[in-house]
């Protein structure tokens, strides 16, 4: 159960940040909007939402996701794999620490990117991707030990359709995860419930479940159905704006 959420609204140079996909420049009125009603989709399932100020050094910070990792026995600052949003960890830093006075943090050369870290029950899986690299991944297990969590690595590097792990799974409840076809097969998601979801669905994998809710990127209607008939109720919304920019539904919020 989650009781707060940061947010960080996109700056007018949102446009600027960093993109691997090819589906245009994105609208920033229309990315505000979608990003207010993300927001008041958190709050209506009961979480208190902190909105930070939009960050004009960083485009891509309202990605507040990556910057950190947090949990219900404590909490990492990340280092942001991409030399662009590096500087992001320490932006974010002031808002952790009211609510994580002992934060801890990945330390150079290691990199993690939030969006590489998916939370299942008591277990992490923890992607090593462009942007997470082996050490970084070692540092934060290690972390993640020392509050008690299991953790192992999944190697997405030669997986060239992701960008992050979450980017293709989502735990969408303690024995559940939606997952894209070239990660159904790993051996770490063996023993798992679990939604394929349709190749020409793919970014509905990046799903949030925020208490009894499960927040999906509209436009899916087979991932929509498959979700509803595993009775969990979606809240369906608008992405296409940060979609243009690689950015899902998980990578707008931290959540705690
Ligand atoms: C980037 O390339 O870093 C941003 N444009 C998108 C980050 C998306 N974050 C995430 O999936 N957690």
């Amino acid at each position: 159960m989650f009781d707060r959420a940061i947010v960080r609204p996109p700056t007018e140079n949102f446009a600027d940040g960093l993109t691997t996909v090819d589906l245009g420049v994105p609208d920033f009125t229309r990315a505000l909007d979608q990003h207010a009603r993300y927001a008041e989709a958190l709050e209506r399932c009961g979480l208190l939402v902190t909105r930070l100020s939009p960050d004009p050094r960083y485009p891509d910070a309202t990605f507040v996701e990556d910057t950190a990792i947090l949990t219900s026995r404590g909490a990492v600052l990340t280092r942001p794999g991409a030399p662009e949003r590096t500087g992001e960890a320490a932006a974010i830093e002031p808002a952790l620490r009211c609510y994580f006075p002992g934060l801890l943090r990945i330390e150079p050369p290691g990199t993690v990117d939030g969006g590489d870290i998916c939370e299942a029950g008591d277990h992490f899986f923890i992607g090593v991707s462009r942007r997470t690299n082996p050490e970084g991944a070692r540092q934060l297990a290690r972390h993640l030990a020392e509050f008690g969590y299991g953790s192992e690595e999944v190697d997405i590097r030669a997986m060239s359709e992701i960008l992050h792990l979450k980017s293709g799974i989502a735990a969408i409840s303690e024995r559940r995860l939606a997952l894209i076809g070239p990660l159904a097969e790993h051996p770490a998601f063996r023993g798992w419930d679990r939604i394929v979801v349709d190749p020409a669905e793919s970014y509905a994998a990046n799903c949030v479940r925020v208490n009894d809710a499960l927040l999906i990127a509209g436009g899916y209607p087979t991932f929509e159905a498959a979700v509803r008939r595993l009775d969990l109720e979606p809240i369906v919304l608008d992405m296409s704006e940060f979609e243009k920019m690689d950015g899902g539904l998980s990578c707008l919020s931290l959540r705690f």
